[in-house]
This record gives C-alpha cells, sequence and structure tokens, in this order.
C-alpha cells in the first residue's frame, strides 16, 4: 500500500529551548551539557556553535578549546520533557498513527488524513508554523513515501527546513552518490565492513547487493532494498506494552489504599528494573506505571525519557506517574522500561553528559533506601541483590504492606 509519511525533528532543541527563554542567547554559541570545568560531554549546542565544530558527544573539554568564546549551560530535563509533551500532542492531531521516537523526533502516518502529496504538504507546513507560533521553536518536517525517505527529507534542508521526497526513483536520485552511512541501520560498525569491500556509497551497494548481502545476511538484503529505495515499513505507535520491556510487579494480598505505601514500593520495582537492564546492557527510553484497581480495572501510564537503566530515574519517572492517576484501593502495582535498546549509539543517557549526575543519583539512591530503613526498618546494605529474586520481593512488600 503507499504511504504518505511525515518525519519532524526539532532544530538543537535544547539549545533552542533555552534560547527561546532567554533571548539575550539568540546568535551565539551556545553548548548545553556539562560546564568546561566540569567532566563530562555536549548534549547539543546551537548552530552558530557548530561553525566551530562542536557537536553532540564531544567532550566538553575539546568544545571549550574548540570555542572558547561560547556560552556553556547545564541542561534542564525537567524542561525539556514539558516542551516535548506539548510538541507530541500538536504532531500527533495530524496522523492517524504517529511513532515518538525521541524527545523531540516522531514519524506521522498522514496517508489517510492528506489524500495526496499536496494535502501533507500542507500538513507539513501547518505544523512548521504552530510549532513556530505555539512553542515559539523551529523544526524540520520531511514528506515522504516511506519512513527512511521521511527521516532523509526532515535532515536535508536543516534548520528550519521542509523536504519532500515522493517516490523511490526520487530517494535513490538524492542519496546514490552518498555514503553509505546515510542508510537507516547502518552505523559505523557495518560502515566499517562494507567500507573493507569497497563498498563506499549507496550506488556502489545497489550495483554490489550480493556481496552485502554475503557479508550481512540480512541486514544486507534490507540495505540493498533501501538503497533501491525500497522501505514498507509502517509507522507504528510508541505503545509502551509492544515494545521490548523490562518489568516487574507485584500482587498485594490485601488491596493497598496508603498511596504512599505504594511509592515506596515502587523504589523498590525500580531497584529491580535496574538491576535486570544493567545485566543485559540496555537503556530504556520509556518508563511505564502499571496500577490495578481493586475493582479490577487497569491502567497503564507512561512517559518517554531520555536512555536510561538507572533505578533513580526509573522511580522519579514512576512516582511522578502514581501522582497523576486517580488513587483508589490498588491490588497490583508494576513498573517497567520500555523501549529498550543500546540507546548509547543515538542519544547519550543523561548521567554520560553530566558525571556529576551519576553522583546526584548515588545520592538519591541511598536516600531513598534510607527513606526505607527509616519507615520500615528494612536495611538493605549488603543484601540489596537478595530482593531481585521474586519471593523476596514479593515478602518484603507484604512485609511492608504490614508495617505501612
Ligand atoms: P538531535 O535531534 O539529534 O539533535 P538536535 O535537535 O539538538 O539538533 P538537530 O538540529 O541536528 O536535530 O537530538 C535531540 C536532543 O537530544 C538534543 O537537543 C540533545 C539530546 N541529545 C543528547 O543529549 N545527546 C546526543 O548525543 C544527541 C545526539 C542528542
Ligand atoms: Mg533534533
Amino acid at each position: 500500500m503507499e504511504q504518505i509519511i511525515i518525519h519532524v525533528d526539532m532544530d538543537a532543541f535544547f539549545a533552542a529551548v533555552e534560547i527561546r527563554d532567554d533571548p539575550s542567547l539568540r546568535g551565539k554559541p551556545l553548548i548545553i551539557g556539562a560546564l568546561p570545568h566540569e567532566r563530562g560531554v555536549v548534549a547539543t549546542c546551537s548552530y552558530e556553535a557548530r561553525k566551530f565544530g562542536v557537536h553532540s558527544a564531544m567532550n566538553i573539554k575539546e568544545a571549550y578549546r574548540l570555542c572558547p568564546q561560547g556560552i556553556y549551560r547545564r541542561p534542564n530535563m525537567e524542561k525539556y520533557r514539558a516542551v516535548s509533551r506539548q510538541l507530541h500532542e500538536i504532531w500527533d492531531s495530524y496522523a492517524t498513527v504517529s511513532e515518538a521516537i525521541a524527545f523531540d523526533e516522531a514519524y506521522l502516518d498522514v496517508t489517510a488524513r492528506a489524500g495526496d502529496f499536496a494535502g501533507a504538504r500542507e500538513i507539513g507546513l501547518t505544523i512548521k508554523r504552530r510549532v513556530r507560533e505555539e512553542l515559539r521553536l523551529t523544526c524540520s518536517v520531511g514528506v515522504a513515501y516511506s519512513k527512511t525517505a521521511a527521516k532523509t527529507a526532515s535532515e536535508e534542508k536543516k534548520p528550519d527546513g521542509y523536504f519532500e521526497i515522493p517516490t523511490p526513483a526520487d530517494f535513490v536520485r538524492l542519496i546514490e552518490d552518498r555514503d553509505v552511512r546515510v542508510l537507516y541501520t547502518v552505523g559505523a560498525s557495518t560502515a566499517e565492513k562494507l567500507y573493507a569491500a569497497g563498498i563506499r556509497t549507496v550506488r556502489d551497494l545497489r550495483e554490489r547487493a550480493g556481496e552485502a548481502e554475503l557479508l550481512l545476511g540480512k541486514q544486507g538484503r534490507w540495505l540493498s532494498r533501501l538503497a533501491r529505495g525500497i522501505d514498507d515499513r509502517r509507522v507504528t505507535p510508541y505503545r509502551p506494552e509492544d515494545a521490548k520491556s523490562i518489568g516487574r510487579e507485584v500482587t498485594f494480598q490485601k488491596d493497598v489504599t496508603d498511596y504512599s505505601l505504594l511509592r515506596d514500593v515502587l523504589v523498590l520495582l525500580a531497584l529491580c528494573v535496574e538491576h535486570r537492564a544493567k545485566r543485559v546492557g540496555l537503556c530504556g527510553t520509556g518508563v511505564t506505571l502499571k496500577l490495578t484497581y481493586a475493582d479490577m480495572k487497569a491502567i497503564s501510564r507512561s512517559q518517554l525519557v531520555p536512555p536510561t537503566d538507572s533505578a533513580v530515574e526509573i522511580f522519579d519517572q514512576a512516582e511522578r506517574l502514581l501522582g497523576r492517576v486517580e488513587q483508589r484501593p490498588a491490588r497490583l502495582v508494576g513498573v517497567s522500561l520500555t523501549g529498550l535498546s543500546d540507546a548509547r549509539e543515538r542519544q547519550l543517557r543523561f548521567e554520560d553528559i553530566l558525571e556529576d549526575e551519576l553522583s546526584r543519583r548515588e545520592e538519591r539512591r541511598k536516600a531513598l533506601l534510607d527513606g526505607l530503613q527509616a519507615r520500615y526498618g528494612l536495611d538493605f546494605a549488603g543484601h540489596l541483590d537478595q530482593l531481585f529474586e521474586l519471593g523476596i520481593l514479593h515478602k518484603t512488600v507484604e512485609y511492608m504492606r504490614k508495617h505501612a
């Protein structure tokens, strides 16, 4: 089936939000991340700073060497999260299906709503206008027949860009002389393998598809199709329940009405989820809270987060979600980390940006555990690991419920 897909991506997202809220920063090289005297990296920077060669994930000392006259600010995640929510709300209103892939980025299936490319252009331009007028930010929009092409299109005229790629032939014409790394899923290691075989451009890949398939197997077949413009992937909603996830939940022996107890149980669940995520080396980009009320009605609430495997971050999000639900007697509570991947490839974890975030989290983690000790007499020192066994978690939670 033919599709019309929009990919929208904010320009210099964190930096743009700071500039909006402090106009004295406009037109200047602004670097968001660690401060120059701290250890850490650049999260993002304004386009003015990019002229000096500064970019995301660069060591902050290196950024300072390239751009000593830059203005350095720490990120304010809470603020970006709130803006992200407003953005996705605008975007979603134009799509039959929308797929949030990051704070500042989404795919929208507008096939039915747009009817044709002219209709999609109108939607794309309306989105740009609304983002500018309502949030005073700029975004780049790509409209195309596939997800890959839409993403390529949104990058084509950045910042504040708009570009269309109506057909596979247009896509191929646009990218055939570019490096294979423009193709979705070609990261550094895949590129190295292709380069070693003398396959450098998309054209090489198309002409030597057989070799690429031998070299890379299933991924090679996908890439050789992509090099001919073929990508039938659908826009799939960010549905945390579908995404690969790691979750833990507990059912209480008796319904719980005390929400501060539920909050304390979330601490334990978050610790269990962190333990499993770290063991398998994955980060998640969503946190989901699940609650079943005494009348068996089940709800779940989710929040996108920067890639994380930290119990503190998981708990903070879950607690926030808990604060927004109806407080009726509960029989089950669960927490999961969704959208799992080795996400560090694309977006850094918050604690990679700011090394002292690690110590802040250590302190917060200690404070949460101290809280449990003070309220229930639970002392995890030296045997927190036992908690990760299912039976012990249940026993601990029951003990807490009785002593709440
Ligand atoms: P991007 O969309 O990759 O970058 P950007 O929006 O800052 O700039 P561009 O105009 O090129 O799209 O990422 C969105 C936000 O995610 C970015 O503002 C900061 C954060 N981020 C990190 O924290 N670390 C990273 O390594 C990257 C790439 C992004
Ligand atoms: Mg962006």
